[in-house]
């Protein structure tokens, strides 16, 4: 217990074992934190996550079709691009999905295009820590006119038996939309907890649009919506992991789960923003290599995000930050070294030796040349 909590504690009345922690979090809130996916790209990190049904669970990736403005998560083995989640219909014409709907959206969610049995989509929850699920709202449409329906649902995973929440209920095409909430709540979520909403094709897969959000409420400790994820440093920079609660929260970050304190390490980093939810570790070396974590804390206790991993690079030295590394960066480092610009701003003693002098050129030279780091 840090001082933080004790404080907290000090200061709460006697009756706080009630507090009570509300609150709430959709996918369609994650979608517009994570933003589109870049083609290939894995997805970040957060509450909920997208994934298909098929192959152990594979999580989708960043895929982009032609006619396609925008990214979305998809199955790039597919021979198109299904199953996905898409960008909402938006006034924006730049964020709505292939516009294969035929009734504008009522509205704002995500459009999900579940595919060829049995391959569905998930939207998966995975909260931090304990607490106790308190709601669960659907809200589904299908926009298609093809294929009859489409079929929702959600269930609680937490390594015993599945808990439904909402049962497979048929999204007919065109019809009105539905919202369906989730029965037989509270249930406690524990950390293996998983909240599991289904989008299955319902038979035919022909122009399913599902227009969705899903939203969880939950009471306990805070839930990270975007945790820290691996990071990499050049050795003697500043690095940085952070991590965005879903609600309120006090934050102590650790190293390998130490509580990490802010000022200078034995090794001789700098540790700033321990209690923050930025944590910058500045003059870094291979010794703050480590899984870095943060507690969140609230009056209904703490609770621990998934870690990242912070890698610091033997040596950095694509100087100019073009992606190559050459001659050019080569000259660069000259000019810095006789006091030149130094516009990308990276620290030149490529050696680490403490002076800024032609011997990090030295250095960097044989590096470009396909030797080792100084
Ligand atoms: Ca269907
Ligand atoms: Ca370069
Ligand atoms: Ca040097």
């Amino acid at each position: 217990m840090n001082s933080r909590t004790l404080l907290l504690c000090a200061l709460l009345p006697a009756s706080s074992a009630a507090a009570q922690c509300n609150y709430s979090h959709s996918i369609l809130s994650q979608w517009d934190l994570a933003g589109a996916p870049a083609v290939g790209a894995s997805q970040p990190m957060g509450a909920w996550t997208f994934w298909r049904s098929d192959l152990g669970r594979q999580p989708l990736v960043g895929v982009q079709g032609s006619g396609v403005p925008v990214g979305a998560w998809g199955a790039p083995d597919q021979s198109f691009f299904v199953p996905l989640l898409g960008a909402r219909y938006s006034p924006s014409a730049d964020r709505n999905q292939v516009p294969f709907y035929h009734r504008p959206p009522s509205f704002e969610g995500l459009l999900a295009h579940p595919g060829y049995s049995p391959i569905d989509l998930l939207c998966i929850f995975t909260p931090s820590g304990n607490s106790e699920l308190t709601g669960l709202t659907l809200r589904a449409e299908h926009l298609g006119q093809i294929s009859p329906n489409a079929v929702v649902s959600a269930v609680l995973e937490s390594g015993g038996p599945t808990i439904t929440l909402v049962p497979p209920t048929s999204i007919a095409a065109l019809a009105p939309a539905q919202t369906l909430t989730a029965t037989g709540l509270p249930l406690p979520m524990t950390v293996a907890s998983r909240v599991v909403v289904r989008v299955n094709n319902g038979g035919s897969p022909f122009e399913d649009w599902v227009n969705l959000d899903a939203s969880v409420s939950l009471i306990g400790p805070p839930v990270a919506v975007v945790p820290p994820v691996d990071t990499t440093a050049c050795p003697g920079s500043v690095a940085t992991l952070s991590v965005l609660p879903a609600s309120g929260a006090t934050f102590t970050w650790r190293r390998g789960g130490v509580p990490l304190s802010n000022g200078p390490t034995p090794w001789g980093s700098v540790v700033a923003g321990a209690d923050t939810p930025v944590l910058s570790i500045s003059g870094v070396s291979d010794a703050d290599e480590a899984l870095y974590d943060v507690v969140l804390t609230n009056a209904c206790g703490p609770g621990a995000t998934a870690a990242g991993f912070l890698t610091v690079l033997a040596c950095c030295p694509d100087f100019n930050e073009d992606g190559n590394v050459d001659q050019d960066d080569v000259g660069y480092l000259i000019t810095v070294v006789a006091g030149g610009e130094n516009p990308t701003n990276r620290d030149p003693d490529f050696n680490r030796d403490g002076n800024v002098d032609q011997d990090d050129v030295l250095a960097l030279v044989d590096v470009v040349a396909g030797g080792p780091c100084p």
